[in-house]
């Protein structure tokens, strides 16, 4: 999924749209935090995020509201891999756009640097027939 930071004072911050359907839209701030954030600033290869900023903070963009109530648990690659309320924010309306600050340091591939607890060492189950 790809998504971008708009109207901020530097790269590394603004208001989050995503791209979905073809269309670039918004993300409603509804349930927005932190661990939110963590998930787009990765996706746009920053290291980590500063602040999950609701209100249109970074201005108010226009057109489709893609999300609501996005519960990221903070570890997933992209936000399409987070729980949320829906690919309709229609209850929701650009003062409530959702947006980032994203610590200014990138890396060009923060998943691969950090081992997953999750992965296998490989041939650890070479002896499991069964
Ligand atoms: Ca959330």
């Amino acid at each position: 999924m790809n998504a971008r930071l708009i109207g901020g004072r530097s790269p590394n911050e603004g208001r989050v749209e995503i791209y979905h359907q073809g269309v670039w839209g918004t993300i409603c701030d509804s349930g927005w935090d932190i661990k939110d954030a963590l998930v787009v600033c990765r996706m746009l290869g920053f290291v980590s995020a500063e602040e999950a900023k609701c209100c249109a903070f970074h201005g108010k963009g226009t057109g489709q509201i893609w999300l609501k109530n996005v519960s990221c648990k903070g570890n997933e690659t992209s936000l399409d891999k987070c729980l949320h309320g829906g690919w309709s924010g229609e209850t929701c309306d650009h003062s409530q756009d959702a947006s980032v600050v994203c610590s200014s340091n990138r890396t060009v591939d923060a998943f691969t640097a950090v081992p997953s607890p999750t992965t296998q060492a490989p041939g650890q189950n070479v002896s499991g027939i069964s």
